[in-house]
């Protein structure tokens, strides 16, 4: 885009699409891979609204080999009359002014998907050309959008080439949108199927009998995604290759003026809680305002449960809310009007109502749930995991308190291994956590001592996944992080006491590595998941290679760079490949992987908090199949994995 100035006369121009094209991170949070799939989400958001509102069962999502996209609904058909004020058709509106398609939705429907709102005008303004179809009353209409800058630098951000017109006769109806993401804003990006097929079955779990179809012209992939049980088939599907403790998910779905609220939980084998909330489709995945009703609903119910059918005897006390949890997996999917969302990035939502309205349905609904007798039994299996998880309670609380405890002899031993940061700053404070004792020696003397804490690992830490809270703890590494951390684990963690604003893994570049990598993101998901969902947790990237020779040095970080490298160091370079970080030497890890000014770290974040669960459970869990099926399809072992591809780099 050409530098100008803008005066008066322009600003008038700036509050329409060109605003967008100017500061596209506003509309679209980034014109990264993330930004460029939203553009998609915004049209298919629009279609779900006319669908959930009883227009239309079908979307058909197309990606094309120049990587352009079509999403095609059976709905009504966008409105093709013209609009008494603004003078253009309907379709035109809602194509080129921004929040239209808000505004459009409050008259028309009774909740409205999607997560900025901003619209259809955004994805035409970020296009390089975007053509809409329109099948309604017989006719089909067509209206064909484009941006360009001009001879004088003159920007034109999404323009109808000409008004809408009739193009001929049709027995269909819905709307038709194809447009291609413009390269300018965008690089060579391209459109992901997997990342498409991910939220589109997501949306049709949430979105009980929606159909969508799903195909890519550059490999030929299909898939269609269509659920009659909705989230209950959500709940089956995030539980797929665990030990399910009954059939079926519970499942019921309650209403109260406008608001709208679908729950499925079922409970498997493992010992954590698993829990999934969408607010108008939206994921939550800090919790907030539903989920806090629901577990106080259901603590209560099920306690109440239990003394009333005499499993609790009057001398005993109450199940805890987290016994009940154990081993839960629920979804809670709600459907209401303003949303406010908070937290740190902002997926926690904060209606007071709706922490009010989740508790009493959820009551009512599973209070006449367990009164049938034929769910008796699920009951006490859900009593008898509760039990289970009373049990233990207390050993658990007395690890815990170990890891917390400051001057215990056992504690001094712990953290007799962690070389600690001098700094008080927590804000700069970085723990590394680094595979072997040789490495972990090269980084306590390569680091900077004032604001780099170094946690060698002897040996690997134990996986969380499959073991209860206690067990867990027994681990000497998981219990050294912990008290390194100092922000305890669990329901109590509190973020406010982290140590350390960056907590990096270091572990060396092979299998080995990357196990240790998983078990201890996999440890962190389940037991310290703020720390994730907040982006303290880092995977710190060794070199792979130094191409050198008299003269020369230059550290290459994944194969995919190596031959530019070697290129640029000319004729008669030698090459050393790195094993581990073991061979390098402190300073070399310092200048390589350490020093914040020239490493690479990747930040571990949760994009997609349903594809993290089942990753998770794959590669840890104990269906040996199903990790063996997901490795083969999806892991090589170099630096091109699953970290990589899906992870932006960071310094
Ligand atoms: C409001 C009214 C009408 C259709 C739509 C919205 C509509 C919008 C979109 C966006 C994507 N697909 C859509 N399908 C329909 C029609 C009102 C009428 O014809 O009575």
């Amino acid at each position: 885009m050409a530098e100008k100035n803008y005066d008066a006369k322009d600003i008038v121009v700036l509050e329409g699409l060109d605003a967008v094209r100017l500061r596209p991170g506003m509309y679209i949070g980034t014109t990264g891979a993330k930004g460029m799939h939203h553009l998609l989400w915004e049209i298919v958001d629009n279609a779900i609204d006319e669908i959930s509102n009883g227009h239309g069962d079908t979307i058909k999502i197309t990606i094309h080999k120049d990587n352009s996209a079509t999403v095609e609904d059976n709905g009504r058909g966008i409105p093709v009359d013209i609009h008494p004020t603004l003078g253009k058709s309907g379709v035109e509106v809602v194509y080129t002014t921004l929040h239209a398609g808000g505004k459009f939705n409050t008259d028309n429907y009774k909740f409205s998907g999607g997560l900025h709102g901003v619209g259809a005008s955004v994805t035409n303004a970020l296009s390089k050309w975007c053509n809409v179809t329109v099948y309604k009353g017989g006719k089909e209409y067509l209206v064909e959008f484009h941006s360009y800058e001009d001879e004088n630098g003159k920007m034109h951000s999404g323009i109808a080439k000409a008004p809408l017109k009739m193009i001929g006769k049709t027995k269909k109806s819905g709307t038709k949108v194809t447009f291609l993401p413009d390269s300018e804003m965008f690089g060579n990006i391209k459109f992901s199927f997997e990342t498409i097929a991910n939220r589109a079955r997501e949306l049709a779990f949430l979105n009980k009998g929606l159909i969508i179809e799903l195909s890519d012209e550059n490999s030929g992939s299909e898939e269609r995604f269509h659920y009659e049980g909705g989230i209950a088939d959500f709940a089956q599907y995030l539980i797929e290759g665990k030990t399910k403790l009954f059939g079926k998910p519970v499942y019921f779905h309650a209403e109260e003026k406008n608001f709208d609220l679908e729950v499925a939980f079922i409970y498997t084998d493992s010992y954590t809680e698993s829990s999934f909330s969408f607010v108008n489709n939206i994921p939550t995945v800090e919790g907030g305002t539903p989920e806090t009703g629901f577990r106080t609903a259901y603590t209560k119910v099920m306690n109440d449960y239990a003394r009333t059918n005499n499993y609790l005897k009057e001398k005993e006390p109450n199940f805890l809310g987290e016994d009940f949890r154990e081993g839960i997996t629920f979804v809670l999917n709600i459907k209401m009007n303003n949303v406010q969302f908070e937290g740190q990035t902002k997926t926690k939502l904060g209606n007071p109502e709706a922490k009010t309205l989740v508790e009493s349905l959820t009551m009512q609904a599973l209070v006449r749930f367990f009164a049938d007798k034929k769910n008796t039994s699920i009951a006490e299996t859900i009593i008898n995991k509760a039990k289970g998880a009373a049990k233990t309670r207390e050993a658990a609380k007395k690890a815990k308190e170990l890891t917390r405890a400051k001057n215990s002899a056992e504690n001094f031993n712990l953290v007799g291994k962690l070389a600690a940061a001098t700094g008080k700053d927590r804000e700069k404070c970085e723990l590394f956590i680094v595979e072997g004792d040789s490495a972990g020696g090269s980084a306590k003397q390569g680091r900077d001592r004032k604001y780099q804490a170094v946690l060698p690992l002897r040996g690997k830490p134990l996986n969380a996944e499959k073991k209860r809270i206690d067990q867990v703890l027994a681990n000497e590494e998981i219990r050294t992080i912990i008290s390194a951390l100092n922000t305890g684990i669990g329901d109590d963690l509190d973020l406010s006491s982290l140590r350390y604003n960056k907590v990096i893994i270091l572990s060396d570049a092979d299998q080995d590595g990357a196990h240790i990598r998983a078990i201890l993101l996999t440890f962190f998901f389940r037991y310290m998941r703020p720390l994730i969902t907040n982006g303290h947790i880092y995977i710190g990237l060794p070199p792979l290679y130094k191409v050198y020779k008299k003269g020369y040095e230059e550290y290459v970080y994944s194969d995919a760079e190596l031959p530019a490298a070697v290129e640029r160091a000319g004729k008669n370079y030698s090459l050393q490949r790195y094993k581990g970080l073991g061979e390098m030497n402190p300073d070399q890890l310092k200048y390589t992987t350490m020093d914040p000014e020239k490493r690479s770290l990747i930040q571990v974040t949760m994009e997609d908090a349903t594809a993290a669960e089942k990753i998770v459970t794959t590669l840890m869990g104990d269906d040996i199949d199903a990790r063996k099926a997901y490795i083969n399809q999806h892991a090589n072992f170099d630096r091109e994995d699953y970290f990589m591809k899906n992870y932006k780099r960071v310094n």
